[in-house]
């Protein structure tokens, strides 16, 4: 069922409202937004660069200053960025549901806006780790120092993101799992469903029962069948859909 965003199901809201754990499985596109580069839009961080060049280890230790440049060219972006209104959406959803984020975006605006239960699928890219020790770096890291720092044990300094061909942090994936087979209604926003195994966690919710529901501005960018596709900006359908359901609740 595609329904563009004014037009919000009641059967939607209904199911939503006898819901008690909700899950948000969120890409790129819940910060498009903030002025936030998605990575396969026409603004796409993929057209002008190859990420999955540049997101992987080996380009980093064969030309560190290149990739460290892009990593802070980001978070420059990101600095300057603030969470929106559905990120905002996101948050108060907790009033009235045990919320659950799972984020492929590495871009902590989920917590910027105060979410208190996020789990980050592909790291954070404010945060950097050594390369050797992989002990997190406390050291001073300028937006615009434009090479990597060492650490104290003398190896490159890294952003803390997962790069391609790289495992998922310990532990993270599996609770994103149990999160899903959990859940009652898990929302897909903003993704393209590309990237494994971050990809896997809508049809593991599906599979367990749950109703999931897209939310995107394209109803192309999907593989698995979901129950509703909410067509529109997460900035408009997050919010909106948070009212409908508050008439419920609260009356
Ligand atoms: C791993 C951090 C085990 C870094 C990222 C061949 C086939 C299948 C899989 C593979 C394969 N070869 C290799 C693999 C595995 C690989 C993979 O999946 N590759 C893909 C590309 C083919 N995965 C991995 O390597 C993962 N690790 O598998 O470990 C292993 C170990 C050793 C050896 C092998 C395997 C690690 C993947 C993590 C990569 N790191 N980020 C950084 O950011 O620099 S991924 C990065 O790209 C993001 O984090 C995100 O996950 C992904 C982009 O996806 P989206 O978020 O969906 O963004 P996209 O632009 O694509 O879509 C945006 C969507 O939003 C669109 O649908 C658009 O319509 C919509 N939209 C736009 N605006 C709005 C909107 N919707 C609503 N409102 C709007 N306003
Ligand atoms: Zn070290």
């Amino acid at each position: 069922m595609i329904t563009e965003a004014a037009v919000i199901p009641g059967e939607l809201i209904d199911k939503l409202a006898d819901s008690r754990k909700i899950v948000f499985f969120t890409g790129s596109g819940v910060s498009a937004e903030s002025g936030i580069p998605t990575f396969r839009g026409d603004d796409g961080l993929w057209k002008k660069f190859s990420a999955q060049e540049l997101a992987n280890f080996d380009s980093f230790m064969r030309n560190p200053d290149m990739v460290w440049e892009w990593y802070q060219y980001r978070r420059r972006i990101i600095h300057d960025s603030e969470p929106n209104a559905g990120h905002r959406a996101i948050v108060d959803f907790e009033k009235y549901f045990d919320v659950t984020v799972i984020t492929q975006n590495v871009d902590d605006l989920h917590h910027r806006a105060g979410s208190s239960h996020v789990l980050e699928l592909h790291g954070n890219i404010t945060r950097n780790k050594c390369t050797q020790c992989g002990e997190i770096f406390t050291g001073e890291v300028r937006l615009e120092d434009r090479k990597p720092p060492r650490c104290a044990c003398g190896a490159l300094i890294r952003p803390d993101v997962v790069w391609f061909g790289e495992n998922l942090p310990e532990g993270v994936y599996e609770k994103a799992e149990e999160s899903c087979e959990a859940c009652d209604m898990m929302f897909v926003v903003g993704t393209s469903g590309v990237v494994y195994p971050a990809a896997l966690l809508p049809s593991a919710a599906l599979s367990s029962g749950a109703i999931v529901v897209d939310v995107n501005i394209d109803e192309e960018d999907h593989q698995h069948n979901r129950r509703f596709f909410l067509k529109g900006r997460s900035g408009d359908v997050l919010p909106a859909l948070f009212e409908r359901v508050k008439i419920l609740k609260e009356y």
